[in-house]
């Protein structure tokens, strides 16, 4: 997969592709990452980029011509998203569609925001990895490449179906737990170490679900509420005690 990525700060966004899972797969060429410095295309003797708002206001704009210049240059793999707090929130299923692609290009803002006709002209779509205001692009792109990323081929190995699958059944994930079983007092559940791989598999559904119905209802709601058949496996546990 091919990915381009267009930054005023091309260092600190490759350095974070350099790192951990993506440096890997960026490394072994599953994954094609090119970054790309928005100053390239940047004239003048201060290599300028950006410039006050019309009309008036606080704030600077990231000029288009920078913009474009870099970016019809590049000729990038597109789609080609802006990253920005208006954006269609970015989740789980358009990572996937994204991974399934055979490439994409995100381009990071700075300043107050891009000027309008990058947005109209330049990018097919505009994409928002939630509802915060950061200072600028970046963050957010490395935030969809690493979500993007581990669900390529030969990324992260091979995850299992039922990871790939963890958001799309709606529920949250069941607590992990590893050795010591006592650790500070604190003992792992007992079914765990029973070697019944039925009963483990139901604590582990069980688990899920009331940990879901605490702390995101709103994903049991989008799923059509919690089924007869699963309330009586809250109840094989005692889940449906404490929810
Ligand atoms: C790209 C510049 C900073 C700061 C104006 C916006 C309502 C007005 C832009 N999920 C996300 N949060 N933030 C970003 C993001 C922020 C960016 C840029 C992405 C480029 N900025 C900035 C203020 C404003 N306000 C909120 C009030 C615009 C992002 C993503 N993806």
């Amino acid at each position: 997969m091919r990915v381009g990525i267009f930054t005023i700060f091309p260092d600190m966004v490759a350095a974070w592709c350099s790192a951990s899972l993506l440096g890997k797969a960026w490394r072994a060429g599953a994954l094609d990452i090119v970054v790309h410095d928005l100053r390239a295309g940047a004239k003048g003797p201060h290599r300028s980029v950006d410039d006050s708002p019309f009309g008036g206001g606080a704030g600077m704009v990231l000029s288009p011509e920078p913009v474009f210049a870099a970016v019809e240059t590049a000729t990038p793999p597109r789609p080609l998203f802006l990253l920005g707090p208006g954006g269609r929130h970015f989740d789980q299923s358009m990572a996937r569609e994204l991974s399934e692609r055979p490439g994409f290009s995100l381009l990071c803002g700075r300043y107050e925001g891009v000027d309008q006709r990058v947005a109209d002209h330049l990018v097919e779509g505009e994409i928002s990895i939630g509802d915060y205001v950061l200072a600028g692009g970046e963050a957010a792109a490395v935030v969809v490449l690493e979500a993007v990323g581990r669900l390529v081929p030969g990324v992260m190995g091979n995850l299992s179906s039922q990871e790939e699958e963890s958001f799309s059944d709606g529920l949250l994930e069941y607590p992990h737990y590893t050795r010591p079983s006592d650790f500070r007092g604190w003992q792992v559940p007992e079914v765990l170490l029973s070697g019944h791989h039925e009963r483990v598999a139901r604590w582990r559904r069980a688990a899920a679900i009331a940990r879901t119905m605490e702390r995101r209802p709103d994903l049991i709601a989008a799923r059509g509420g919690v089924s007869n058949e699963e309330r009586t496996l809250l109840a094989e546990f005692g889940f449906d005690r404490q929810v």
